[in-house]
């Protein structure tokens, strides 16, 4: 299959993030690309091509214009107010608080986050942009009849609501995809979350809807980040009820539980007859990943592929985390040759 990337992606290196009480280099870093885009080539999974341009229209068809407008400029307000480092919201409107929007940088950073982690430098912007066109691109090419593409975006998007950023990501580069789908004619798309974390910002952003059908296995939200979304009980609102699916997992689930998630979610997806198939790859299920505690095996990646692989449908792999780095280039990889292999 063909791999979309753009070296732009690098232009995001933030120089930190609080983990622990300490400011530690970020999980989410560049080499994670490197190495997927290394262990690609080596099997000969596929070419790899440049993004297209696709301007902000698809980005303004799922997100909020104020928050497009703020992530366009953060930097630059950031900068104006004389700081040293890079952008990191440290106040947020809680419960009890008011919901409205400030002018000052500080206050704008809690408006449109809800987590902390995410560090915004002089050229994040620009590579949320190229990730997100590189997510749009692959879309263009299950437009036109592939029957798979792997879009290697970075920073990653599924944490992205209609109206905040947050947990490394700016731009929900799946939903934008899947939308973008819709908008060229595709009746129905289902979008997989198989990240570690739960797809929040994808949950948001279809939570009403009746035409993109989300499923998500994840850590159970008790124990894992994001905490405050991705219960089972979240079923959809409205049009929407019956066409959100979450299985939150305990610590310490191995591919036998998982793997009966993954088998369950992709009955209802086949139920549900989409015209294609939105996965959100993330491979910090990974045994040896620093942030989770999933405890799926190199090997597990492949069957899970080929698990997916049997659906039969045009599917668009979007990257989204994993952190192990040095195995992610072989998970990330083994899923998409377990898919061509089904
Ligand atoms: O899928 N999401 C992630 O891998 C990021 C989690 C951020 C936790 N602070
Ligand atoms: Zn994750």
């Amino acid at each position: 299959m063909d791999i979309i990337y753009s070296a732009d992606h690098v232009l995001h290196h933030a120089a930190g993030e609080l983990y622990g009480g300490q400011f530690v280099p970020p999980f989410e870093c560049p080499q994670r690309i490197a190495f997927i885009l290394e262990r690609a080539a080596s099997v000969g999974l596929g070419r790899v091509i440049a993004p297209d341009e696709f301007g902000l229209d698809p980005v303004l068809r799922t997100h909020d214009s104020g928050l497009v407008e703020f992530l366009s400029s953060a930097w630059s307000m950031w900068k104006k107010m004389g700081y040293p480092g890079e952008a990191v919201p440290t106040i947020w409107p809680a419960r009890g608080m008011v919901q409205r929007r400030p002018n000052d940088i500080d206050g704008l950073l809690g408006y449109y986050s809800f987590a902390g982690e995410t560090a915004i430098g002089p050229k994040s912007w620009e590579a949320t942009l190229a990730s997100t066109n590189v997510a749009l691109t692959g879309a263009a090419r299950i437009k036109a009849g592939a029957r798979a593409a792997f879009s290697l975006c970075r920073p990653p998007g599924h944490h992205a609501h209609h109206d905040l950023y947050g947990g490394y990501c700016f731009l929900n580069n799946a939903a934008i995809a899947a939308q973008w789908l819709r908008d060229e004619g595709a009746p129905r798309l289902a979008i997989l979350d198989v990240d570690f974390h739960h797809g929040n910002g994808t949950q948001d952003i279809f939570y009403d809807r009746s035409d993109v059908l989300f499923a998500s296995l994840h850590g159970d939200p008790l124990d894992a980040f994001p905490f405050f979304l991705g219960y089972a009980d979240e079923t959809g609102r409205g049009a929407g009820e019956g066409f959100n699916h979450n299985y939150p997992m305990p610590r310490g689930t191995s591919f036998d539980a998982w793997g009966d998630s993954l088998a369950h979610a992709l009955d209802r997806i086949a139920a549900f007859s989409p015209d294609a198939l939105v996965v959100s790859l993330g491979v910090d299920t990974f045994e040896n990943d620093p942030i989770s505690f999933f405890k799926l095996k190199s090997d597990d990646f492949s069957r899970y592929g080929e698990m997916i692989g049997k659906l039969g449908l045009q599917t668009l792999f979007v990257m989204e985390g994993g952190y192990a780095v040095d195995q992610i280039g072989i998970n990330a990889v083994n899923v998409l040759t377990g898919f061509e292999n089904a």
